[in-house]
């Protein structure tokens, strides 16, 4: 808790460790409070951008303090906040990133997690974390030169449950392996586990190609009213994908579909 050290963190006399940590946290839940409304129109309007075009979502979270902005950083030099401090972001910063293979990708920084959030911060946090519910693939970093950093791992997937996002596939970025102590966890409940250190850029093609591979294997659903003039469409998707949906109505043919997100990449613009 060195990081707690000097002004309005010193304790006082008498005060324990856990009652400065409160302290700490009631004066940093007022500002969040502040800034969440803004935060959410923000979203809401990045969201609906990014369904019309279709990118793949990557929402990298973690605990606190685990490296997420820092990761997102060195990826996409996207000067993000990155300090030793309790909840460092709070608006989840969006940046582009192209794969070798060319696809595109958008990397979404959260807001880190942490044990036993006050019960009064935890819909605020679920606000700000929603950006996972709506990603392609859950990059989970992980500090691990912490000590509790099973611990931690722990309580990122039951946020992630409560948030309803345990469906999601899950990249687990072992970070901080530069450290000494650096430790080789296992996660099971990951699609793939890679070290890595987002300070000197170890294990980084590993993960990008965790990422495409991944990808690869996704679906996306597609749901469109196809036009009667646009009907011999229907049967690409019959084709590529599976046709869940095709119902005859009167403004055209609504179909619901799993498909290869090459192709529903096609059908979605052909909507604009
Ligand atoms: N040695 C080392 N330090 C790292 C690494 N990644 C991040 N850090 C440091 O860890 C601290 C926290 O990093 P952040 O990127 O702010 O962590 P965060 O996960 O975004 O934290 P919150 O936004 O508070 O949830 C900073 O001091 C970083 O410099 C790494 O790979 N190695
Ligand atoms: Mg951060």
């Amino acid at each position: 808790m060195s990081r707690l050290g000097g002004g309005i963190g010193t304790r006082g006399p008498g005060e324990k460790k856990l009652e400065v940590d409160r302290r700490l946290i009631r004066n940093r839940i007022s500002q969040l409070r502040n800034e969440l409304a803004e935060v959410q129109t923000n979203r809401e309007v990045l969201r609906a951008n990014r369904q019309r075009s279709a990118i793949p979502v990557i929402a990298i979270v973690g605990y606190t303090n685990a490296g997420k902005s820092t990761l997102l950083n060195l990826l996409t030099d996207a000067g993000v906040l990155s300090q030793n401090q309790l909840f460092a972001t709070l608006d989840p910063t969006t940046r582009n990133y192209r794969l070798a293979s060319g696809q595109e990708i958008l990397f979404t920084d959260t807001v880190g997690f942490i044990r036993k959030l006050p019960h009064h911060l935890v819909e605020a946090f679920q606000s700000t974390l929603e950006e996972a519910r709506y990603a392609d693939i859950v990059l989970h970093v992980v500090d691990s030169a912490s000590e509790t950093a099973d611990v931690q791992m722990d309580v990122v997937y039951s946020t992630l449950e409560r948030l309803k996002v345990g469906d999601k596939p899950v990249i687990t970025a072992l970070n901080k392996q530069d450290k000494e102590g650096a430790q080789a966890l296992k996660d099971l409940r990951a699609e793939k586990t890679v070290k890595i250190s987002a300070k000197t850029g170890q294990g980084i093609p590993d993960l990008l190609n965790a990422v495409e591979d991944i990808l690869k294997q996704q679906k996306v659903f597609l749901e469109k009213v196809f036009s009667y003039q646009d009907a011999g469409q229907i049967s690409l998707v019959r084709k590529v994908g599976q046709l869940i949906t095709e119902e005859y109505r009167e403004d055209g043919i609504l179909v619901q579909a799993y498909l290869p997100r090459e192709y529903a990449g096609r059908f979605i613009k052909t909507e604009e």
